[in-house]
């Protein structure tokens, strides 16, 4: 009896696993057609060259340099292992990062952590937020194909697609195939949703270390900055090296709420953050103002993966979910973006220091963008497209 319950348990759970589909991301997939059609019209009639030349930006991208970045769950298995190589080998590379600047900084892969920490306050919720980002995921491409050997380019989550199952999605799943697994169970209260503190993230199946998938027993360097997840402590100094498990409690309940499709049609296509760059990049952003809590397509995608140091603003990019994760941040804006490819290429907003805090002057587009030891510094204005500037890539 007590042996047929369990082989029946193992047949549903194997069953469960298996089971997974995606949902739908037609809504969002087709105004990313349109986009790239209309980007496509206005790089062949030469009007986006001339409205980048204006303002001093050249475009040498040419098609058979072109780029294409994918979903994760539509690489071939071949093509997943060789994108998580290149992010391991990068881990196992000497940092070029001082060690007096940066004692935690052991690896390559450390060099971005420290530069993303370094910058927090002044790289989000303001007006460098997409551009800086946009830079530092191409940075990171850069990086592992250079570097790293690495033939493909950097692969985007589309969050819409594991809204309904994010534990038994192709990015969580725990299979060598996927970019994490779920944290092993440990016992933990809710999570403040930052910034407006006003959802709480009620405890999930995980907490614990991720002992499963690709990067089972990678440690996390640097120290902890703010950490919003219960037990996870700040570092004793900044920059420290405080090695630890990295952590997990994938957030079934944030998913089905904030991730499905209809989210990402809502801020690419409502008439309310269609008015200019300040409030796609807001609504993108926030977890809602002083009465009414939900959560930006940004938040949620650190938020629900949550742990250590998903649910720790400075650190994230120490896990690596954080790459797909803003490959898609990265896209929405390219969505965006192309809907107008002129009108909109140019469009700033916000300050140059998170929340305005303290106060600073509007951002411009002649404002540096400066990755550290990780590449040259150059202005806002030559991340604006796609294929402007050094630029060359493209979403399908
Ligand atoms: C942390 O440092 C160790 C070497 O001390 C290295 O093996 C590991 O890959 C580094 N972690 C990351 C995330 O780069
Ligand atoms: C942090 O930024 C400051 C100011 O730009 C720079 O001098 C310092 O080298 C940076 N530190 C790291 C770790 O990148
Ligand atoms: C959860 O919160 C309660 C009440 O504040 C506290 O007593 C408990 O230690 C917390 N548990 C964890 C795991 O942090
Ligand atoms: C902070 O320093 C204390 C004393 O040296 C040490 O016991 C503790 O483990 C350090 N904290 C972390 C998170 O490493
Ligand atoms: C908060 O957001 C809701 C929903 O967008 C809006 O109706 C309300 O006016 C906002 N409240 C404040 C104080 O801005
Ligand atoms: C900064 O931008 C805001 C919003 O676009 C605008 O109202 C304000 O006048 C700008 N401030 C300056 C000094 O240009
Ligand atoms: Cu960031």
């Amino acid at each position: 009896m007590y042996l047929s319950l369990s082989v029946l348990l193992v047949l549903v759970s194997t069953y469960a696993a298996s089971a997974y589909t995606p949902a739908s991301t037609s809504g969002s997939d087709l105004l990313a057609a349109q986009s790239l059609i209309k980007l496509s019209a206005a790089v062949a009639d030469g009007s986006l060259k001339k409205a980048l030349a204006a303002q001093g930006v050249p475009q040498t991208c040419k098609i058979e340099n072109l780029a294409i970045r994918r979903e994760y769950s539509t690489l071939a298995d071949d093509e997943k292992l060789a994108y998580t190589k290149a992010v391991k080998c990068l881990m196992a590379k000497p940092a070029i990062t001082s060690s007096t600047l940066v004692p935690g900084a052991k690896s390559r892969y450390d060099d971005f952590v420290a530069t993303h920490i370094n910058q927090t306050l002044t790289i989000h919720g303001c007006g460098s937020f997409l551009s800086w980002h946009r830079y530092f995921i191409h940075t990171f491409e850069t990086a592992l194909r250079d570097e790293c050997g690495y033939t493909g380019y950097l692969p985007y989550w589309n969050w819409g697609k594991s809204s309904l199952d994010p534990i038994n999605s192709p990015y969580f799943d725990g299979s060598q195939y996927a970019q994490g697994g779920n944290g092993v169970y440990e016992e933990h209260n809710c999570s403040i949703g930052l910034p407006s503190g006003l959802l709480c993230i009620e405890p999930g199946q995980g907490g614990g270390c991720v002992e499963t998938g690709p990067y089972a027993g990678v440690m996390a360097n640097i120290s902890a900055t703010q950490p919003s997840f219960t037990g996870v402590s700040p570092g004793n100094t900044s920059f420290a090296y405080e090695p630890r498990c990295i952590r997990h409690d994938i957030s079934v309940e944030l998913a089905n709420k904030w991730a499905g499709d209809s989210h990402s049609v809502d801020l690419l296509s409502n008439p309310l953050y269609q008015t200019g760059i300040g409030a796609f990049q807001d609504r993108l952003q926030y977890t809602g103002n002083d009465t009414v809590g939900w959560y930006g397509l940004h938040q949620y995608g650190h938020f629900s993966v949550n742990g250590d140091p998903s649910g720790d603003v400075y650190n994230s990019p120490n896990d690596p979910i954080f790459w797909l994760h803003h490959g898609n941040i990265d896209r929405v804006w390219w969505i965006w973006q192309n809907q107008n490819p002129i009108d909109r290429a140019f469009q700033i907003a916000g300050t140059r220091t998170l929340f305005n805090m303290p106060p600073s002057d509007n951002a411009t587009v002649e404002d540096m963008i400066d990755l550290g030891v990780n590449a040259p510094a150059v202005p806002i204005k030559n991340h604006v497209s796609s294929v402007g500037g050094d630029y060359c890539y493209i979403y399908v």
